[in-house]
């Protein structure tokens, strides 16, 4: 724990503005911490918006700047994110974020997991 925060501090400067946004549209009721019902309905929101068209796939170009790090939710490799996939893949950043395993995730460990996630170096 200790050296997760540690962490998350060097790497604050250019994620924490990111991290802070997006933590402010996940935690819909505004409590400081999210929950499961919270995360679902902030990944369906998500989704929504990346699937532009609809079709219920998110092919790399639907997905813009956020291709590189959805690429690793293709499990198929099929070249295209489908819903499954992507909330699978959100359902296992919410099984590592919820390090304390109490059900919620509050400020400082969505932090401490979107650090993480941020410094994973591509292909690394
Ligand atoms: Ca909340
Ligand atoms: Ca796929
Ligand atoms: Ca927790």
């Amino acid at each position: 724990m200790k050296r997760t925060i540690i962490l998350f501090g060097a790497g604050l400067t250019l994620a924490g503005a990111a991290i802070a946004g997006n933590w402010q549209a996940a935690d819909a009721n505004g409590d400081g911490q999210l929950t499961k019902a919270e995360f679902d309905a902030a990944t369906a929101a998500e989704w929504q918006k990346l699937d532009a068209d609809g079709n219920g796939q998110v092919t790399t170009q639907e997905a813009g700047d956020k291709a590189a790090k959805l690429a690793t939710a293709d499990t198929n490799g099929d070249g295209q994110i489908s819903q499954a996939e992507f909330i699978a893949k959100k359902n296992s950043w919410w099984a590592t974020a919820d390090a304390d395993g109490n059900g919620s995730v509050s400020r400082d460990e969505f932090a401490a997991a979107s650090a993480r996630a941020d410094t994973r170096a591509p292909g690394g």
